[in-house]
């Protein structure tokens, strides 16, 4: 992207990310800021105030470093809200992901920068519709001259789309296509030649996912299931189905459930690790968007909000994914939108619908792609936005 000013220097954008209690928030953050700079060659400045947190997605990330280059892009630490800043600091963009409040010290140099920067809200990701009509509405700063907009994720042609990288697709298939590559992959996790017939399942959830009654549905049904759950994920029913300390790379068999504890992985490896399943239990906001290019059935555990409004954005995603009764049962079960009678009588009913579960998934792929992905989008608004502010009617 080249915004619409005679400069020749490269765009530059700022995004500023709070790490909250969880990864999903720099891991979105961190993807949109590698794809700008890969794909766009947009020099991005990404502020993270956790480190720590963000270096498990990204081993490079140094901990201590008030500033460092990693990948393309320029990582400051957040530390605080204070210190001043000079217009010509200011990104041509600047991103505020999940309405951050950015240091007033840069809000006032971006009042000052001439011209002013585009201003976003990246807002979360949901499926309900009222998104389509706040998508791209403008939001003016109280006292300076300076207007946001918010920017909304989502699966429509009138929301902004979702984070996809060029080269994913065929990096998927040719992984997918290659029982070599995918057995290699696996194997780093230990699981051996014969667990390859076995339903693979990956687990990532929230600790109040009914995870010990699927555990115990899996081990006494008659399928047998390799189930690879992230070291501290479903901490409690994992520890006590293996009986010690759950770590990463301990493993225990019981009737048909192998179970195996997987150190937390970067990035690009919990992108495989989803290819190589045959069904993906996600959670969050990050997660969830990958299994859906994963081209696989998965199974979403929502972060919960205050009055279970997370309820209602779980039946908008399962009634616009239209996976069929089976999901939308275990799903809402699984999240506690509703009683489940029977454990292994859910875990029947969606084993038996995976094959067509597997079909859907392919086709949500294509459709949600057919909306542009969300860097694109976001940087095509950009441009716009610069026209209409340099040509005003
Ligand atoms: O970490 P999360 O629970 O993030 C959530 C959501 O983003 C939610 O919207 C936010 O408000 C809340 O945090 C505070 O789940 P999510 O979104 O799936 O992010 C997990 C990230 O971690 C994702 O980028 C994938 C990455 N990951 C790895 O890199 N390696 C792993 O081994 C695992 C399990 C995940």
């Amino acid at each position: 992207m080249s915004l619409p000013d005679s400069s020749s220097r490269a765009p530059t954008l700022a995004i500023f990310c709070k790490v909250v209690d969880n990864y999903g928030d720099i891991g979105i953050c961190w993807r949109l800021a590698r794809q700008l700079w890969r794909e766009h060659g947009v020099r991005v400045h990404l502020w993270v105030d956790d480190l720590r947190s963000f270096r498990r997605i990204c081993p490079e990330v140094d901990p201590n470093a008030a500033a460092q280059e990693v990948d393309g892009v320029r990582v400051i630490h957040w530390r605080d809200q204070e210190g001043s800043f000079l217009p010509d600091e200011v990104a041509d963009i600047v991103i505020e992901f999940f309405a951050v409040d950015i240091p007033p010290g840069y809000v006032a140099a971006m009042a000052q920068r001439s011209p002013r920067p585009v201003w976003f809200n990246l807002e979360g990701l949901t499926a309900e519709e009222w998104v389509e009509g706040c998508h791209r509405l403008p939001s003016m700063h109280p006292r300076l001259k300076l207007t946001k907009h918010f920017f909304f994720p989502g699966f429509t042609a009138k929301t902004g789309g979702l984070i996809h990288e060029a080269g994913l697709d065929e990096a998927r298939a040719a992984f997918q296509s290659d029982p070599a590559t995918m057995a290699g992959f696996l194997a780093r996790f230990g699981v051996t030649a014969p667990e390859m017939d076995a339903l693979k399942v990956s687990l990532f959830c929230y600790p109040h996912a009914p995870v010990a009654e699927l555990l115990r549905a899996w081990s006494e049904g008659t399928r047998p299931v390799t189930c690879l759950v992230p070291e501290g994920v479903a901490g409690e029913a994992v520890q006590a189905f293996i009986g010690t300390a759950a770590t990463a790379g301990s493993s225990a068999t019981r009737g048909a459930l192998t179970l195996r504890v997987l150190p937390f992985v970067p990035q690009p490896d919990y992108d495989r690790l989803l290819w190589a399943c045959d069904l993906n239990f996600v959670r969050g906001e990050d997660s969830f968007v990958r299994a859906q290019w994963a081209g696989r059935p998965f199974v979403w555990h929502i972060y919960p909000q205050d009055e279970n409004l997370h309820h209602k954005k779980l039946r908008a995603f399962l009634g616009r994914y239209a996976g069929g009764d089976a999901l939308e049962q275990f799903s809402l079960g699984w999240n506690g939108a509703q009683p489940i009678a029977s454990m292994p009588a859910a875990w029947q009913e969606i084993h038996a619908a995976l094959p067509q579960l597997a079909v859907r998934a392919e086709e949500w792929r294509e459709e949600v792609l057919a909306n542009g992905d969300l860097a694109t989008n976001l940087l095509d608004f950009a441009r716009a936005l610069r026209l209409a502010s340099e040509n005003p009617v």
